[in-house]
């Protein structure tokens, strides 16, 4: 049995017993591989205490204490245990433990401890997976000096990788060979890793700013070389921003990153030998989106800034866990942000934002960035602890300003380098280094929730006054009954009828209510709230529509400028969606008329031209009709369609046609979000049709992004080319596994009478399987989150659909699971009648008799009342 009981941050107790060094000896094998481990062990207390050791799915072999081996009746086991009580253990400071354990990779579809990946053996011990490899004290704030000897059978797996630096190798009897690694950076046994294979390899170096040369490699399935390039490149661009950004340097001789077919997530920063989803490592022009090459480059950052930020300084326990992702998230996003258009980039961070964190935080799973009960430690990788967690971190950079920010990271780093820390002592650091207080500012981390901003304002036209006063307001929740008022930094701007005379300003939002007096304003300004989305808080202000179609065009800060279109847009959803008669004003499609053709940067257009999505929508209208929205959001893209297609048929043909804009990936945007809206004009139809064949069959230019965006719009719109289009590119791609993920995720997001009958088809297709996590998102995933018209259907199958799915995959890989049941437990967002099927479907997948506590925790959660 497994422990079904939550675990709570106030529980927290410094650990017992430590480990100072970490000798492995992993010797390969599909079925059976042996893991030998002696472990150097410090006692921290005086006192007799029983040794605990975590382990699951393991079986065990021997124990030895002080090279003395301990009998049956001398340790006890349970699940999830290996117990040595204070009796079986000598009572100095020091001792030496060796195990011997056994696991099954093979038989791994979890994809956490040692598992295999196609040929390759490979690991993943974020949050606990170290546990499924051998005994230990799994917990970050237990740090080690790792080294890893790995023996494999030669011809099979000539390359064999773990943390840290080779230190030898060698030749073996019966064909096997072994090397060894050393890691002298102590580090949680999160941040272990172990590889085996037969890989092409990408090398390159980069010499830090201290002069120092580092080994860049990165490991391909063979044939895959070519595609290795731009993560390189990427790499190496991040080295680069963080020496001169935080004054940051990488501190291994070398540096290696597995791409692996088989993983649960994006990648994993562990110690000098990164795993990736080779999603986020392979691209070239014929097999990766734009959006792919964005992706790939972010991650790479993203775990790159780990060995810093998550590495070098690591959590005290999980509860902490935003103190490493919160942190990185946000450098990622400033490395991108100065890698492309810092506007745009700031745009679809806000994206995610409210479309999905927004869900999340208003959800069963609400919980603060800094949680305080989990039960699955897996299902805390979430949009909160990530992005609101970053969000908050913005803040900070906001508050303090960008001077006072890196010097409290700089005093952060010289306090904890090598230590395993809180939240609360990043923001010590960042109080002490700035000299501000912050200890409202901590309530970021306990209180969970979007906050709503409420805004009045007056002005008097004889004393030319003008006064703004906000309010916040905490959603209040069983777990938080009272909230308080939090520290929000708002940047506003007044934008006024001269130009030029706009002023923007940063107020400190600290109270329930309060009041700030502008004096010597001429006349009433327009007021322009959170630019550059100053604080992840939802606004409860009713702009006229005339202040709107104002800012969109003259507010200063291009964030505002997009987002009182995007509030313009959203109003005019919300009113489609609960009034059937309600007509558009002529009015959105002169502002969208200036917007094709003002002269800004064409990323930037494309981004304003976006219309909200469906999850964005139906989380600012309570209990919505789901089928009422795809309507509304339908008919408001015909509208505009109909209205502009002059426009949006010149602006396409221009970037169609002119070589030097086809090139150009913030012009691919402009044109395929045209193509989006023409798409629902029969008489532009053929356009997705051409465009198909034009991207797929020029030798020289053919191009992903504009491959997907035709068949997007054709699945969309479920137009007749579909089929046999698909067809053709699943000829075309059959044997390259990511491409094949994006017509799997394609054929699942056609709008289309006979959905069901193709999940079904897709389901028994040779080349799926739930095994794969990639391919699993791609067919389920895109499914339940990219058709909303078919998965939210009346008669309630394509809820079943994702039911009968998550089920299956209870029992293969819980994590995937439990990432999937996303929108299922969401179901409070809609309308009664679709609350009480997806209520229904959940109640099934809570009779498991095997349930996963990933499931279980969620489950419990939304269903408790
Ligand atoms: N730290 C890993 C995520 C581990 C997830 C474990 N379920 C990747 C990242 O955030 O960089
Ligand atoms: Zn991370």
């Amino acid at each position: 049995m497994t422990d079904t009981s939550p675990r709570f941050l106030a529980d927290y107790a410094a650990p017992v017993f430590t480990i100072n060094t970490v000798n492995l000896t992993v010797n390969l094998d599909d079925t059976c591989s042996q893991v030998h481990s002696e472990l150097d062990i410090e006692r921290q207390e005086q006192e007799p205490a029983d040794l605990a050791l975590n382990g699951e799915h393991l079986i065990l072999t021997a124990v030895v204490v002080n090279n003395q081996a301990l009998t049956r009746e001398q340790y006890q086991l349970t699940d999830t245990l290996l117990i040595i009580p204070a009796s079986s253990l000598p009572q100095a400071k020091h001792f030496t433990l060796q195990i011997t354990t056994e696991i099954n990779p093979l038989e791994n579809t979890a994809l956490e401890g040692l598992f295999k990946s196609g040929n390759a053996f490979c690991t993943q011990c974020e949050a606990e997976g170290f546990r499924r490899i051998s005994y230990y004290l799994d917990r970050p704030d237990v740090m080690a000096t790792f080294t890893t000897k790995v023996i494999a059978d030669k011809n099979l797996y000539p390359q064999l990788l773990s943390n840290g630096n080779k230190v030898d190798s060698g030749d073996l009897a019966d064909g096997k060979h072994f090397v060894t690694w050393h890691d002298p950076y102590p580090k949680p046994c999160y941040l272990f890793a172990l590889v085996a294979g037969d890989f092409d390899v990408l090398n390159d170096s980069y010499k830090t700013m201290s002069g120092r040369d580092v080994a860049l490699e990165i490991f391909v399935d063979k044939g895959n070389l070519s595609k290795a390039q731009h993560a390189m490149i990427s790499l190496k661009k991040s080295m680069q921003w963080d020496e001169e950004t935080f004054g940051l340097e990488y501190d291994l001789d070398i540096y290696m990153i597995v791409a692996v077919d088989f993983f649960n997530m994006g990648a994993m920063e562990n110690k000098g030998l990164n795993v990736f989803n080779s999603k986020f490592v392979l691209a070239d022009h014929h097999c990766a989106t734009d959006n792919d090459y964005f992706n790939i480059e972010a991650v790479i950052a993203h775990e790159y800034f780990h060995n810093w930020t998550g590495n070098r300084v690591t959590c005290r326990d999980w509860f902490q866990l935003s103190l490493k992702e919160g942190l990185t998230v946000f450098r990622d996003q400033q490395f991108s942000a100065d890698m492309h258009s810092s506007a745009v980039t700031r745009i679809q961070n806000v994206r995610v934002l409210r479309s999905q964190q927004f869900a999340e935080d208003a959800g069963p799973m609400a919980h603060p960035i800094r949680p305080e009960k989990v039960l699955e430690m897996n299902n805390f990788y979430t949009l909160t602890v990530y992005e609101k967690g970053s969000e908050v971190i913005r803040m900070l950079h906001t508050l303090l300003g960008a001077n006072n920010f890196r010097k409290g990271m700089d005093l952060y780093f010289a306090r904890y380098d090598g230590m395993a820390v809180t939240c609360d002592d990043f923001i010590n650091a960042m109080a002490d280094a700035s000299e501000k207080d912050l200890t409202q500012f901590k309530r970021w981390y306990s209180q969970s929730g979007t906050p709503i901003v409420g805004v009045n304002e007056s002005y008097d036209n004889v004393t030319k006054k003008y006064t703004l006063t906000l309010t916040q307001k905490s959603p209040t929740s069983v777990n938080q009954p009272h909230p308080q008022a939090l520290h929000i930094p708002m940047k506003i701007e007044l934008v006024s009828d001269a130009p030029n005379e706009t002023q923007s300003y940063l107020l400190e939002l600290t109270q329930t209510e309060q009041s700030w007096v502008f004096d010597n304003v001429d006349s009433k300004p327009t007021l322009a709230l959170l630019a550059d989305f100053s604080a992840p808080v939802k606004l409860d202000y009713s702009q006229s529509e005339s202040d709107l179609l104002k800012l969109i065009s003259h507010a200063n800060n291009s964030f505002c400028r997009w987002d009182a279109g995007q509030r313009l847009l959203m109003s005019y959803v919300q009113q489609l969606t609960l009034d059937k008669s309600f007509t558009l004003p002529n009015d959105l499609l002169v502002a969208f008329k200036n917007i094709l053709h003002s002269d800004s940067d064409h990323a930037f257009i494309a981004e304003q031209l976006v219309l909200p999505s469906f999850d964005e929508a139906a989380g600012l209208i309570a209990e919505v009709d789901p089928i009422a929205l795809v309507k509304a959001l339908k008919k408001l893209t015909a509208f505009i369609a109909h209205g502009l297609q002059d426009e949006l048929f010149a602006c396409y043909q221009a970037r169609l046609l002119n070589k030097e804009l086809v090139d150009d990936v913030a012009n691919r945007a402009l044109k395929n979000i045209c193509l989006q809206y023409l798409g629902t004009l029969e008489k532009y139809q053929y356009l997705a049709k051409e465009q198909y064949i034009q991207a797929t069959e020029s030798i020289d230019n053919a191009n992903m992004t504009d491959t997907l965006a035709a068949l997007n719009c054709s699945a969309k719109y479920s137009l007749n080319n579909f089929s046999s289009q698909m067809s053709d590119f699943e000829s075309r791609w059959q044997s390259t596994t990511l491409v094949m993920d994006k017509w799997f995720a394609l054929m699942a997001s056609q709008v289309s009478s006979d959905i069901f009958e193709q999940l079904n088809q897709l389901l028994s297709h040779t080349l799926f399987t739930l095994k794969n996590p990639n391919r699993a998102r791609s067919l389920i995933g895109a499914f339940a989150m990219n058709n909303p018209e078919n998965f939210h259907c009346k008669t309630g199958r394509g809820y079943q659909f994702l039911t009968e799915q998550v089920m299956a995959l209870n029992a293969i890989n819980p994590q995937v699971a439990s990432r999937l049941i996303t929108p299922l437990i969401q179901f409070k967002n809609f309308a009664p009648a679709h609350q009480n099927m997806m209520r229904d479907n959940l109640l099934k997948i809570q009779g498991l008799s095997n349930l996963s506590n990933d499931l279980k925790e969620k489950l419990d959660a939304a269903l408790c009342e």
